[in-house]
């Protein structure tokens, strides 16, 4: 029996994949949205970065897609529990939409099209550590998983990976966004398990 029961153990440790505490891993793309899916025509999309004195850089479609691109490969984690391995995106570094802002905030709300804000730190956003992204597994991204381009910042539960972003405002002190403001952990850890408030 003990020797059965060692093997079975050793056998699952050697089969699954590190996962943050209390994750599950799931194959397929679970869709988590606070609303209805927006419908945002390229000719009209813009994103817009403003700094903590209102001063704006924004980019249309046609400017955003012009700058440099990379192809990514992460692993996402939504406060909901599930866990998705090595997921394939293409998008811009912040590190680019960043390049020629001068702030001296530590803090950002970033926005979405249809109101949804989630607020992430600078260096969160920063060092290669996050990007907008267009593209998903090869193919355009699709409008229920945040298409034309959603923000991915993969090392926060994905709650703060912000569908359907239209901008990013600087803040001098952190403030909560949409789910931060109804109990959720305003830094949003998974390895630290910061799911909600207090945790
Ligand atoms: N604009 C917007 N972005 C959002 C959300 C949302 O409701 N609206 N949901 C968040 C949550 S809770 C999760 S888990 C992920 C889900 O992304 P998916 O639908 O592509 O899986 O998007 C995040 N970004
Ligand atoms: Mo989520």
């Amino acid at each position: 029996m003990s020797i059965v029961s060692r093997g079975f153990e050793g056998k699952r440790r050697a089969s699954e994949p590190d996962l943050p505490p209390g994750q599950y891993l799931t194959t397929d793309f679970p869709v988590l949205s606070a609303g209805p899916t927006p419908r945002v025509p390229l000719d009209r999309w813009s994103f817009t970065i403003a700094d903590e004195f209102g001063q704006k850089k924004s980019w249309d479609w046609t400017e955003f897609r012009a700058l440099p691109a990379e192809d990514f490969t992460v692993d996402i984690h939504c406060v909901t529990k599930w866990s998705k391995l090595g997921t394939g995106w293409r998008g811009v570094s912040l590190d680019v939409l960043f390049e020629d802002i001068e702030s001296a905030a530590d803090y950002t709300m970033v926005h979405s099209v249809g109101g949804y804000t989630t607020n992430v730190a600078l260096d969160d956003l920063l060092d290669g550590k996050s990007w907008i992204a267009f593209e998903f597994e090869g193919e355009d991204l699709d409008p229920e998983h945040g298409g034309p381009a959603r923000l991915v910042v993969p090392h926060l539960y994905f709650w703060k990976s912000a569908k359907w972003v239209s901008g990013i405002r600087m803040m001098h002190a952190d403030e909560p966004g949409f789910w931060e403001d109804a109990g959720y952990h305003m830094y949003g850890e998974p390895w630290r398990e910061q799911r909600y408030h207090g945790d």
